[in-house]
């Protein structure tokens, strides 16, 4: 079995404005991952320029920190073997209108910008983004069934 993983996820402004809070939570709840942080917060500048500093150069950055910073998002971590390149496989590729139907942004975006979701992408930007979105830190809990999830 890989390794046990937590990622960062998080719906963006355009999800939530959207009502597909619950929608997309589903998709990640069905799949067996495991919810192990939640928060609903409008993202500071600093944050959003944090969490996006990779992008810095690029011509897109300002109105991604615009966007990012526009309203609440909602800050996830989950938590299963291999986490990340799961969830990333759940979200689909950056731009909606290339994505497979049967990933997040494949049923329910039509946008690279506006594409409702972020996923961490490596073990590295996982840590960097659940310490910078969760700076308390997370709760892990037991789930009783896990022995069905997992083999
Ligand atoms: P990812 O979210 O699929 O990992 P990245 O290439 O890491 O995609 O880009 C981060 C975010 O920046 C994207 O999710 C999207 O919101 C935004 N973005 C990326 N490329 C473009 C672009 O060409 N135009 C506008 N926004 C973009
Ligand atoms: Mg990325």
């Amino acid at each position: 079995m890989g390794d046990m993983q937590t990622t960062y996820i998080m719906i963006k402004p355009d999800g939530v404005q959207r009502g597909l809070v619950g929608e997309i939570l589903a998709r990640f709840e069905n799949k067996g991952l495991r919810l192990v942080g939640l928060q609903q917060v409008i993202p500071s500048n600093e944050v959003a320029e944090a969490h996006y500093a990779v992008h810095k150069e690029r011509p897109f950055y300002p109105g991604l920190i615009k966007f990012i910073t526009s309203g609440p998002v909602i800050a996830m971590a989950w938590r299963g073997v291999e986490a990340i390149k799961v969830s990333r496989n759940l979200i689909g590729p950056t731009n909606g209108r290339d994505a497979s139907p049967g990933t997040i942004r494949g049923d329910l975006a039509m946008d690279i910008g506006h594409n409702l979701i972020h996923g961490s992408d490596s073990e590295d930007t996982a840590k960097y983004e659940l310490n910078l979105w969760f700076p308390d830190g997370i709760s892990d809990w037991k789930r009783d069934i896990e022995d069905q999830i997992y083999e």
